[in-house]
C-alpha cells in the first residue's frame, strides 16, 4: 500500500462526495484544550451541551484504541437567503440561524463520513475508524484548527479562507499514520468587530466565550429566560449569527453550493403567531427536519411570545391571552404574561388581572406580576 496516494485519493473522493475540505491532524492530546476547558468550567462560562469527560474530551486514545490521525472534515453553508420574506405589522416574523437552514447537519456530515469510512475499509483493510459530528466527545473546532481546516477565530469560531465561518465540522480518529496539514495562522490581526458588536457582551475576549451569555445558548434553554436577555433576544428563535454576520472574513461568501442547505424561507423565517398555537405532530413534521429543533417546541415558542413582545405586536393579544389562562407549561404562561405587559393593550390587562387569581404556579405568578408593573410604569410615566 502506498500510503501516500491513498491519502490523496481519499481527497479526491472528499472532493467527489460533497466535503468541501479536508485536513489531517495528529491523535496527540489535545494539551491547550484541556487546560481551556478546565478554565471554562471554573469560571462558568460552559453551555453545558459539551462533552463533561475532559479526559474524553482530550484525548482521542481514549476514543479509539490505537488512534494514530484524525481526518477534520468541513461543509460549508450558505449566508444568504432569497427572497427572504418581510415581517409587516400584524405578520411577524422569527429568524433561525444560518447553522439551521435546510437539512440538519449532524445528517449531512454522518452521511459523507460513513461514505468516507467505506472507501478507507475498501482500502485500508487494517484500518480501525470512529467518526463524530457535534455530539461527540472532540472538540470539533480545535480538531478542525490542528488539521488546518481554518484559524481559531476571536469569535472562537473556525473561518477558512474559502468559505469563512460558515463551515460544519465533523471528524473522524483513525489507526492509520497520514501525513499531518499544518495548523493555519491566525488571521483575525487587530480586527476585534466581532467582541464589540456582541449584543450581550458573550466574547469576553479574543477566543474566550461565555457560553451562559451568548444568545445562541440562551435560545436552547428550556426554562424562563433571565430578564437582562428578554429584550436583547429580538426576534431570534433559535441560534445568533451577529459575530458571524460582521466578521470581515465573510464578506461575499454566499456558499449556495450544498442544495439540502438551501433554507425554505417559511420555515428559516416563520411566522410568528401561527408558531404559537403549533400541535406537536406539525412541529415534528415541518420543522423536524433542522437542526435547531433539537430541543422541541417549547424553547422555540418562548421565544417567539418574546419576539413578538419585541415587536409590541398587537395582533398577538389574543393568542397570548390564550396561553396566559390555558396553556399547561408555567414557562409558556409566564413568558405571555411578561409580553402582554409589554404590548400593553387594555385586554392584556384585564387578562393579567385574572390570572393573577388563578395562576398557582410561583414563577409563573412572578411573571404575571412584572407584566402587571409594566402598567403601572406606564401610568407613572
Ligand atoms: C457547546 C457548543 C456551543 C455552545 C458554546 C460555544 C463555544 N464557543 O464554546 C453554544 C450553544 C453557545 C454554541 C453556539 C454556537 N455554535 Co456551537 N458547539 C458547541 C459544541 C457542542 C462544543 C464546543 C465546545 O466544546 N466549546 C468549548 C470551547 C472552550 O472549546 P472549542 O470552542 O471547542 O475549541 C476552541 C477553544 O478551546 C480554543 N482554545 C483552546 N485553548 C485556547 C487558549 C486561548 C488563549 C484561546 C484564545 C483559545 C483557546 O481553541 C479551540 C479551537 O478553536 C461544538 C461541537 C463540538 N463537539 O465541538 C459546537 C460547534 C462549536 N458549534 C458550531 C456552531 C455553528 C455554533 C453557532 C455558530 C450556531 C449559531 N449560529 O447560533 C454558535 C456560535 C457561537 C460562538 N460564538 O461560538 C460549530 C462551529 C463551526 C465553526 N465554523 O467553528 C460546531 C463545531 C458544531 C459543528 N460540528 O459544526 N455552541
Ligand atoms: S452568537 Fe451572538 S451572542 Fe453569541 S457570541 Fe456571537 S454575537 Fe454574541
Ligand atoms: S470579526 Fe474580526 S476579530 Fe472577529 S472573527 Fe472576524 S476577523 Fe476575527
Amino acid at each position: 500500500m502506498n500510503l501516500d496516494q491513498f491519502q490523496k485519493d481519499l481527497v479526491a473522493y472528499a472532493s467527489e462526495i460533497g466535503i468541501d475540505k479536508i485536513g489531517f491532524a495528529s491523535a496527540e492530546p489535545f494539551y491547550n484544550l484541556r487546560h481551556r476547558l478546565i478554565r471554562q468550567q471554573q469560571l462558568n462560562y460552559q453551555s453545558g451541551f459539551e462533552e463533561p469527560d475532559i479526559d474524553k474530551r482530550t484525548r482521542p486514545a481514549l476514543l479509539l484504541d490505537e488512534a494514530v490521525s484524525i481526518i477534520a472534515i468541513a461543509i460549508a453553508y450558505p449566508s444568504k437567503m432569497k427572497d427572504a420574506p418581510q415581517g409587516v405589522k400584524g405578520a411577524r416574523r422569527g429568524i433561525f440561524s444560518r447553522s439551521s437552514w435546510g437539512k440538519d447537519y449532524h445528517a449531512a456530515l454522518r452521511e459523507r463520513l460513513t461514505l468516507l469510512e467505506a472507501f478507507i475499509a475498501a482500502h485500508y483493510p487494517d484500518a480501525r475508524m470512529r467518526s463524530m459530528v457535534d455530539t461527540g466527545e472532540l472538540s470539533d473546532r480545535a480538531v478542525a484548527e490542528r488539521a488546518g481546516i481554518g484559524w481559531s477565530a476571536k469569535n472562537t469560531s473556525i473561518i477558512t479562507p474559502e468559505f469563512g465561518s460558515y463551515v460544519y465540522l465533523g471528524e473522524m480518529i483513525t489507526n492509520i499514520p497520514f501525513r499531518f496539514d499544518e495548523a493555519m495562522e491566525d488571521q483575525c490581526g487587530d480586527c476585534r468587530l466581532c467582541i464589540d458588536v456582541c449584543p450581550t457582551g458573550a466574547i469576553v475576549e479574543g477566543g474566550q466565550l461565555n457560553a451562559q451569555r451568548c444568545i445562541s445558548f440562551l435560545t436552547q434553554t428550556k426554562g424562563f429566560l433571565p430578564d437582562e436577555f428578554r429584550t436583547v433576544i429580538g426576534n431570534r428563535l433559535y441560534g445568533c449569527d451577529t459575530c458571524q454576520t460582521v466578521c470581515p472574513k465573510n464578506k461575499r461568501k454566499a456558499n449556495e453550493i450544498h442544495p439540502e442547505f438551501k433554507p425554505d424561507p417559511e420555515i428559516a423565517k416563520p411566522l410568528l403567531e401561527p408558531l404559537l398555537t403549533i400541535s406537536n405532530r406539525e412541529f415534528k413534521s415541518k420543522f423536524g427536519y433542522v437542526s435547531g429543533s433539537w430541543r422541541g417546541k417549547k424553547p422555540i415558542q418562548r421565544n417567539a411570545i418574546l419576539a413578538l413582545a419585541h415587536f409590541k405586536e398587537e395582533s398577538a393579544v389574543p393568542v397570548l391571552i390564550e396561553l396566559l389562562l390555558k396553556d399547561d407549561r408555567p414557562v409558556i404562561r409566564g413568558t405571555a404574561a411578561w409580553a402582554l405587559g409589554k404590548i400593553g393593550t387594555e385586554e392584556g390587562l384585564q387578562a393579567l388581572k385574572q390570572a393573577q387569581h388563578t395562576e398557582q404556579d410561583e414563577e409563573a405568578l412572578a411573571e404575571i406580576q412584572k407584566g402587571l408593573a409594566f402598567f403601572a410604569e406606564e401610568l407613572k410615566g
